[in-house]
């Protein structure tokens, strides 16, 4: 981690534009996405940060398209994302977690090369217990003719991501991020409202400490990955056991293991045979971060970002974090089949 002094900080805003210098042939586009999406980080930082003290917080009386219920900050942050996004003239759609269709860019503004896909705020369950949550976020280059998005733009394996990161709003307000070239992290500083780079080309150790998943599904796993838990567990004996860490907000689990080493699991289960997380929105995202960073992430079977979409809010189960312990769960998951 490099430290800096008060005169020798790089902005977000400063960084984006070096990495867009190293392409002579970029329009600039890409980096005025992740721009304001920095932006929109900030603004959905300032209102979880007051979240305890404003009326704000508590379910709403509508299920979101997941059929979950939905906080009053979800919907917030979707359309701070919505409203900060739609009129720059560089997106052809955007799609939400939140939202059951492709959401369309208003007819007044020009649209652009790419496709947003995001989570405003995941892990918001959490919000009302003060623990971290997130926002996710993938970039995608628009492959269909024509100036509006069709669906084929979006359901494109996560290999064509073109840009993908999240903001966790911690302790600290961390925004991640990757355009192929390394993960790097920017800490936001609440006096200057700068996100300042933190953690240049984050490495993720090839074998990790923490074992992120959550055991209440034991009972309905398969053997395959009951035999993988008991592995990371150190019960049979081929491995040193991991710490088990397991937060529930999925940005959360997955920067701490980044950061230290680990793996975040969430295998299918008898209730969610599928998996629960979703493949666009918040899977395929942090796998490209994870892989950026050495790292490596799986559905069980296939590398997560060469698995080929087929629906919007399709769910998908995910390994993903330390190399090593990624290729534990191939090895286990494969024998045990
Ligand atoms: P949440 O339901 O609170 O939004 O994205 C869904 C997610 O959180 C992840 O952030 C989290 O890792 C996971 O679900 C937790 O699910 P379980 O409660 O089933 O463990």
């Amino acid at each position: 981690m490099v430290r800096h002094t008060a005169t020798s900080v790089v902005t977000i805003e400063r960084y984006i534009i070096e990495q867009e210098s190293l392409h002579p042939a970029a329009t600039g586009e890409l980096s005025g996405i992740l721009y304001d999406l920095a932006l929109a980080a900030k603004m959905i930082a300032s209102k979880v940060r007051r979240a305890g003290l404003a009326d704000i917080l508590g379910a709403t009386e509508s299920e979101n398209v997941q059929g979950e219920i939905q906080q009053r900050l979800d919907l917030f942050a979707n359309e701070i994302i919505i409203k900060a996004m739609d009129h720059s003239g560089r997106l052809c759609a955007m799609a939400s977690e939140e939202e059951a269709d492709i959401i369309p860019i208003p007819a007044q503004f020009k649209t652009g090369a790419y496709a947003l896909l995001f989570d405003p705020l995941d892990g918001s369950s959490n919000i009302d217990v003060n623990v971290p949550v997130g926002t996710i976020f993938s970039v995608l280059k628009k492959v269909s003719a024509g100036a509006h998005c069709a669906l084929s733009d979006m359901l494109q394996p996560g290999v064509k991501q073109v840009a993908a990161g999240y903001v966790i709003y911690g302790s600290s307000t961390m925004l991640v991020y990757s355009t192929g070239q390394g993960a790097h992290g920017f800490t936001l500083d609440p006096l200057l409202g700068e996100f300042l780079l933190s953690h240049p080309d984050i490495r993720i150790p090839e074998h990790g400490r923490y074992l992120s998943v959550n055991d209440a599904y034991e009972q309905h796993w398969a053997e395959p990955v009951r035999a993988l838990m008991r592995r990371y567990r150190g019960l049979d004996g081929k491995r040193e056991a991991m710490n088990v860490r397991y937060v529930g907000s999925m940005v959360a689990d997955f920067h701490r293991n980044l950061l230290g080493g680990g793996i975040f699991a969430y295998p299918p289960n008898a209730k969610n045979p599928g998996g629960k997380l979703r493949l666009l929105y918040e899977c395929n995202p942090l796998a490209f971060i994870c892989e950026q960073a050495g790292g490596a992430a799986i559905d069980g079977t296939t590398r997560m970002l060469e698995v080929q979409p087929t629906e919007l809010h399709q769910r998908t189960p995910i390994y993903v974090g330390s190399r090593g312990d990624v290729e534990i769960a191939c090895e286990v998951l494969g024998q045990e089949r």
